[in-house]
C-alpha cells in the first residue's frame, strides 16, 4: 500500500495528531470486538451486561463477566498496531491517543498522552464508600463486595447512559478540534459521543483518515480510508511517515 502523495505532504507538515482508537485495534491481541459476526453481542445482549441497571439486577453475572474479560486481556499483549501508536507519539510533536478501549493496552504499549473515554477495565471502586480496587485480583473475593463496608465493587467504566469522565473527554475534544490529521482506527464508529469526533475534526479544518478491516458509517465522510488490518496499515503507514521525513531532511 502506497500513501497518496498529497497525504504524505499533508503528514509531513501536520502538528497535532490524533488517533481514535476501537475495538478493532485490539482484535490482533485476541480480545473480542464487540459488533459483528464474532462479536461480544452477537451471542450477548449489552443491555443485559453493559448497563448500570443490568449490574443492579445481577452484579455477580455482570462482575464475573468483567472479571473473565480482565483475565482475557492480561494474558494478551499490545500488537504491532499499539506500537505504531508509540512511534507516531515519538514522530509528531503532539500526539494523543483518543481510545474507546478498556483493555489498558495501549498504555501497556508504551503511549503516553492517551484519554480513555470509557474507562479502563484495570481499575475498580466501590458504590458504597468509594474505595478503590484498582489492578485487582478478585480471586478469594468471588462476592465482589468491598473489604471495608461490604459495598458493590463496580469496574470504573462506561456503560450505555453513562457520562463519559469529564477530563477525558475535554482532552479528546481538544485534541479533535486542533488536529490537523486525525487517524480513525478500528472502530464501527456507531457509539455516541466518541463518534462526534471526527466530525470535529472535519469541522475545524483537519483531515480524517480510516484504518478498518471493512467499511463503516465514516468510510464515506472520512479524507482516506484504508482498508486491512490494523497492525499491517500501520506499520506500512509508520514506515512512510519515517521514509518521507528522512527525504526531506534530504537523508
Ligand atoms: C478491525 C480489525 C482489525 C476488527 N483491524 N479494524 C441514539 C442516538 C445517538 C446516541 C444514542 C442514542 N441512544 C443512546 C445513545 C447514547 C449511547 C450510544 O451511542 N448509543 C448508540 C449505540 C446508539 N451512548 C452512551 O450512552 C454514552 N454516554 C452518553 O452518551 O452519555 C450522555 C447520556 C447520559 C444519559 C443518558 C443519555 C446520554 C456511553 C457509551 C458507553 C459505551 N460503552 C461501551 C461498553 C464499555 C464497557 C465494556 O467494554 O463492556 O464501550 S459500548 C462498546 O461500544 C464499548 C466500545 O468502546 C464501544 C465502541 O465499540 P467499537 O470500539 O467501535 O467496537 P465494535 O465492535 O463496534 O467495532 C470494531 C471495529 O473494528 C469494526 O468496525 C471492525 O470492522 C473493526 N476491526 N478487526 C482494523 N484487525
Ligand atoms: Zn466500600
Amino acid at each position: 500500500m502506497k500513501l497518496p502523495d498529497e497525504l504524505q505532504k499533508i503528514l509531513l507538515s501536520a502538528k497535532e495528531v490524533v488517533a481514535l482508537t476501537g475495538a478493532g485495534i485490539s482484535a490482533e491481541s485476541g480480545i473480542p470486538t464487540f459488533r459483528g459476526e464474532d462479536g461480544l453481542w452477537s451471542k450477548l445482549k449489552p443491555e443485559e451486561l453493559a448497563s448500570f441497571d443490568a449490574f443492579l439486577r445481577n452484579p455477580q453475572l455482570v462482575s464475573e463477566w468483567y472479571e473473565h474479560r480482565r483475565h482475557i486481556t492480561r494474558l494478551s499483549k499490545p500488537n504491532p498496531a499499539h506500537m505504531s501508536l508509540v512511534d507516531m507519539e515519538k514522530i509528531f510533536p503532539h500526539f494523543t491517543v483518543v481510545t474507546q478501549n478498556i483493555d489498558n493496552l495501549h498504555r501497556r504499549a508504551g503511549s503516553r498522552n492517551v484519554a480513555e473515554l470509557h474507562g479502563n477495565i484495570e481499575r475498580n471502586y466501590c458504590l458504597g464508600c468509594g474505595m478503590r480496587y484498582d489492578g485487582e485480583d478478585f480471586e478469594g473475593n468471588e462476592s465482589f463486595r468491598c473489604k471495608k463496608c461490604g459495598g458493590l465493587i463496580r469496574p470504573d467504566i462506561v456503560w450505555f447512559g453513562e457520562m463519559l469522565p469529564a477530563d477525558q473527554w475535554n482532552m479528546a475534544e481538544e485534541a479533535a478540534s486542533s488536529a490537523d490529521v486525525m487517524f480513525v482506527i478500528g472502530t464501527s464508529a456507531v457509539v455516541y459521543p466518541a463518534a462526534e469526533l471526527p466530525v470535529t475534526v472535519k469541522r475545524s479544518g483537519g483531515k480524517v483518515v480510516e484504518v478498518n478491516v471493512e467499511e463503516t458509517p465514516l468510510s464515506r465522510y472520512a479524507d482516506y480510508s484504508f482498508q486491512g488490518p490494523a497492525s499491517k496499515v500501520l506499520v506500512e503507514i509508520v514506515e512512510q511517515i519515517k521514509e518521507t521525513r528522512k527525504v526531506a531532511k534530504g537523508g
